[in-house]
């Protein structure tokens, strides 16, 4: 028996086989748990109904996180489905691309700053909002995932540095509100990994290589990895842990100078 037997988990922010929702998707229906999925676009329907299909689930939804509606109506049609809800995973992230290059001061607009806080912050409050009731009386749990430049500044991260630390802020502000109701939220902050969200970013394969070349396990992590972590921590095995930030990066972030 897995050690998510049975558990009903949402996963939002699957793009592609390479996309750490999907990693996280395959760590948990492994460990048992019955999966719901949702895409952004109906460009991604196909993609993620096929993917979901791998794992036994035939419940994909629509979902654009900007869309209070759309998101409204992913829980309406899961109270149709289940029961309740045991977890919600959020994997999204988004900044217009002119904003991910260059000096930050000369990069940042007050229009690629809300929408960097709104789709990639934001929306995990509001996935929160909206399924806090199919959450509540049975230990739910609600994971994001974040990056280390929320907490360090990393060169071209720029507006995304500040909107993950607006999401790892929100994740001990949900932790605080919804743990008298018993559910749990934290966040996991992975190392660099080459998925849809990382592409057509400069130099990231150099990333990669310096990762590589200092860290102390001197390799890149896996989907597979941060998925094992995020599945561990929406597990009862993680019953005492909440509003926490779990690293899944190799051991990158101990590191003063490498
Ligand atoms: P990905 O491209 O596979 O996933 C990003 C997802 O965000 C996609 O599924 C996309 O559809 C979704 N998305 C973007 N805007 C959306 C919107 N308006 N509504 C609904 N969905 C939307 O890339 P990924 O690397 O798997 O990213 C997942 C998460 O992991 C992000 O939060 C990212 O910041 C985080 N992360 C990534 C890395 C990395 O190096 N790849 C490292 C640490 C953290
Ligand atoms: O969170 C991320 C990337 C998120 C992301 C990626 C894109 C690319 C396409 C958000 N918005 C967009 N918008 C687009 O138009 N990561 C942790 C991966 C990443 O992105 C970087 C990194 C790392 C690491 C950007 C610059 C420097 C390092």
């Amino acid at each position: 028996m897995g050690f998510l037997q049975d558990k009903k988990i949402l996963i939002v922010g699957v793009a592609s086989e390479r996309s750490i929702a999907w990693g996280t998707a395959q760590a948990m229906a492994r460990e048992g748990a019955k999966l719901a999925f949702t895409y952004q676009t109906d460009k991604l329907k196909k993609r993620v109904t096929d993917l979901a299909a791998k794992t036994g689930s035939n419940l994909v939804l629509p979902c654009d996180v900007a869309e209070d509606a759309q998101i409204d109506a992913v829980f309406q049609t899961l109270e149709q489905e289940w029961d309740g809800l045991d977890c919600i995973v959020h994997s999204v992230a988004y900044a217009p691309r002119e904003q991910l290059e260059g000096n930050y001061v000369d990069a940042v607009t007050r229009q690629g700053f809300a929408t960097s806080h709104d789709i990639s912050a934001y929306s995990f409050a509001a996935l929160a909002k909206a399924g806090r009731k199919m959450l509540q009386g049975r230990n739910g749990a609600l994971i994001t995932m974040t990056y280390l430049g929320a907490v360090r500044v990393v060169p071209n991260y720029n507006v995304m540095g500040i909107a993950k630390a607006s999401l790892e802020a929100n994740v001990r502000y949900l932790a605080a509100a919804l743990g008298p109701e018993g559910i749990r939220v934290n966040a996991v902050s992975a190392g660099p990994i080459r998925t849809l969200a990382a592409s057509g970013i400069n130099d990231f394969r150099s990333m990669l290589t310096q990762v590589e070349a200092k860290t102390p396990l001197r390799r890149n992590v896996t989907i597979e990895e941060v998925g094992n972590a995020a599945a561990f921590l929406c597990s009862d095995l993680a019953s005492g842990i909440t509003g926490d930030i779990l690293y899944v990066d190799t051991g990158y972030h101990i590191l003063g100078m490498a």
